[in-house]
């Protein structure tokens, strides 16, 4: 159980944190993706994969009409054209354009970035439907990723390789060079063409063609909303640490240059706006909701920890190596470390190998060893001399 800092530690401000991880959310903004197809066809099932969470089960819905859903949170939209048939409207064409002029009628962070229009594998062709309704997209300036769900991926037992059925890929080369019963090109303007399961025919498996579509979904979107995609999706770890980096280096040297004139370790204080400032945002590019994830007592353990009092603890142990000041340098190598364990701990939660709420329980073991920081640096000056 961790310990309540002592009655006559500083007050330490935690509005930092809270502030970057909600200015961050704001400036990153929303992802909105449309998801067009059948019932059944496998949307959702899609969303729930790349986004790890079911927004039409706990998001907040908004029915725009009969078969058009919009649902939320704070990082992600979906608009699903869920029961939006072909066939059950004169033209399914007309119906889509007058739902895309209600939708770009609505506010700025409900804006679609990109369409997946999904069409089961084993169909053999698009309808005439499907064509008119991408080409409706396209006039409506959105980029369309064509994605044939439901592949029945087979592993080649001698080479381990997956391949797709003979008839899926007939389908995908037709979608590239589409043409019609006379052999004339049609015109059929999608970006790309992505074949992806969720699952094996028996419902087991993890998925494939998830990571191109992501790459793909990242590729297409405006310049603006990449970051946000780079949040809201959950399969590429990676993107989320070449954001994380550059929030560290620069908590890093903002941490230096509040050091320039090396601080006394009793007011070291000074230090910590800085890096919580960091963690708030580096929370927010894990998509990490701060104030669910640390009761008001462990973020005031937290800002405790970052402050001075536990800094002039551990110095008063390496006084003799490390001096009594901290300097750029190890403000900076402090700063860098928190920003690293942070970055892991939030890592971790993201992808659930830790608990939510267990956070506040094991954030000692992420947030540095600042003796062990300094001891590192101490050492690097004796091996100098
Ligand atoms: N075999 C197989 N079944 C899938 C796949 N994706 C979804 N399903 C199943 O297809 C059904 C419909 O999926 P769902 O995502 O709800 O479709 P939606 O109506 O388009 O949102 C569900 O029973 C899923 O389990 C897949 O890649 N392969
Ligand atoms: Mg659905």
């Amino acid at each position: 159980m961790a310990k309540k800092p002592p009655d006559d530690s500083p007050k330490i401000d935690d509005r930092p944190f809270i502030d970057a991880n909600s200015q961050a959310r704001s400036r990153y903004g929303r992802f909105n993706l449309a998801v067009i197809g059948g019932t059944g066809v496998g949307k959702s099932s899609l969303v729930n994969a790349v986004f790890a969470r079911d927004l039409a089960a706990v998001g907040k819905g908004m029915p725009l009409t009969s078969g058009v859903n919009y649902y939320h949170d704070e990082s992600l939209g979906i608009w699903d054209f869920e029961g939006f048939e072909i066939g059950t409207q004169a033209s399914p064409a007309a119906a889509l354009r007058s739902h895309l002029a209600t939708i770009a009628a609505r506010p700025a962070d409900e804006q679609i970035a990109v369409v997946w229009f999904c069409v089961l594998a084993d169909a053999d062709r698009l309808t005439r439907a499907d064509v008119e309704m991408i080409r409706e997209l396209d006039a409506g300036g959105l980029p369309v990723i064509l994605v044939l769900t439901k592949v029945d991926w087979e592993r080649n037992p001698v080479t381990a390789r997956y391949s797709m059925p003979h008839d899926t890929e007939e389908f995908r080369d037709w979608l590239e060079k589409p043409v019609d019963n006379a052999g004339r090109p049609i015109h059929l303007p999608i970006q790309r063409v992505i074949a992806t399961a969720t699952r094996d025919r028996h419902g087991k498996g993890t998925g494939h063609g998830l990571g191109e579509l992501v790459e793909a979904t990242l590729e297409l979107s405006p310049r603006n909303e990449k970051d946000a995609f780079r949040i809201a999706q959950r399969l590429n770890l990676p993107w989320k640490r070449q954001m994380a980096r550059p929030v560290i280096a620069a908590a890093s040297a903002a941490a230096a240059a509040a050091a320039a004139v090396p601080i006394p370790v009793a007011d070291a204080t000074t230090l910590a706006p800085i890096q919580m400032t960091m963690m708030g945002r580096i929370a927010t590019i894990y998509d990490l909701e701060l104030t669910s994830m640390l009761s008001t007592s462990a973020l005031a353990q937290l800002a405790a920890q970052l402050s001075g009092q536990a800094l002039a603890r551990s110095f008063l142990k390496l006084v003799p190596v490390a001096g009594s000041v901290i300097n750029a340098g190890v403000a900076s190598s402090i700063t860098a470390a928190t920003g690293e364990g942070w970055m892991k701990l939030c890592e971790q939660v993201h992808t659930g190998r830790i608990d939510p709420d267990k956070v506040s329980d094991v954030i000692g073991e992420y947030t540095p060893g600042i003796v062990s920081v300094v001891s590192k640096l101490a050492l690097r000056k004796i091996g100098k001399h």
